[in-house]
């Protein structure tokens, strides 16, 4: 198992969830840290994990965001850079450089971009590192069909492929549509049982967490149904049946 993967079960074992904190603020943009960093408090005795996006790390950058970084090492919760890496080579190690430098312990990054002068070098920094790769396999929003839903001259959908990607790349997880059961299935056939499933699109996008992990799902992302909920703990209460 590999250190990040380690790292996750080891989360989510000391505090019995499978919730994958999307830590998204949006509204006014001064005050988002602090309204983060509420939440956190919060929920941090129930998440396995914390997710980071655009909406902390484009106004805060990672300096800005350190009360969060700081408070999630306190509590031994891993930390995920959702940049969906997409880039050259090059750039991506210089991204991947800050986020490993600052604390991440994974981060997201999109098979599409190929792995020769792609994403190869994320790897093999990531690992060296003892941190995690996750790729994007299959999104939950309706135009993921669109994309990770093309096929190729064979007639095999993308998403199969990227599947198959992320076996062959030796990722730690990858990310698939919690609202496609059928997916979820297909991707955990070709993947196998060690890789990590992560699921986002419950609640506010429709999905169901239930169903994602009775497709085989090992963590669903949860963003909006809790950090907008009117008391986050109790939203993630409902969430994990407690
Ligand atoms: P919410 O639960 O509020 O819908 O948030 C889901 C989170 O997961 C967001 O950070 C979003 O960017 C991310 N996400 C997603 O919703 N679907 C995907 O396919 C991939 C994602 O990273």
């Amino acid at each position: 198992m590999s250190d990040f993967r380690a790292r996750m079960a080891e989360s989510s074992e000391a505090r019995k969830s499978r919730v994958v904190l999307a830590l998204d603020l949006s509204g006014p943009v001064d005050d988002r840290v602090r309204r983060a960093s509420a939440v956190l408090d919060r929920v941090k005795g129930g998440i396995a994990a914390v997710k980071l996006n655009h909406h902390l790390l484009l106004p805060f950058g990672l300096k800005g965001v350190g009360p969060i970084l700081e408070a999630c090492r306190a509590e031994k919760i891993p930390l995920i850079a959702d940049l969906k890496l997409n880039d050259i080579e090059s750039t991506n190690l210089n991204a991947v450089d800050s986020l490993f430098s600052a604390g991440f312990d994974a981060v997201i990054a999109n098979p599409f971009v190929g792995f020769k002068e792609g994403l190869e070098g994320v790897f093999t920094q990531a690992h060296s590192l003892g941190r995690g790769v996750i790729l994007l396999v299959y999104m939950s929003h309706a135009g993921a069909a669109e994309g990770y839903g093309l096929r190729d001259a064979s007639g095999e959908p993308i998403y199969r492929l990227f599947a198959r990607r992320a076996k062959d790349w030796r990722a730690d997880g990858v990310v698939v549509s919690a609202k496609s059961g059928d997916v979820i299935r297909e991707v955990r056939n070709v993947v196998g049982d060690e890789m990590l499933i992560f699921t986002p699109g419950v609640g506010t996008q429709g999905g169901s967490s239930a169903s994602a992990a009775a497709a085989g799902a090992d963590y669903q992302i949860v963003g909006r149904s809790i950090t907008e909920a009117g008391d986050p703990a109790e939203a993630l209460k409902t969430l994990l049946g407690r």
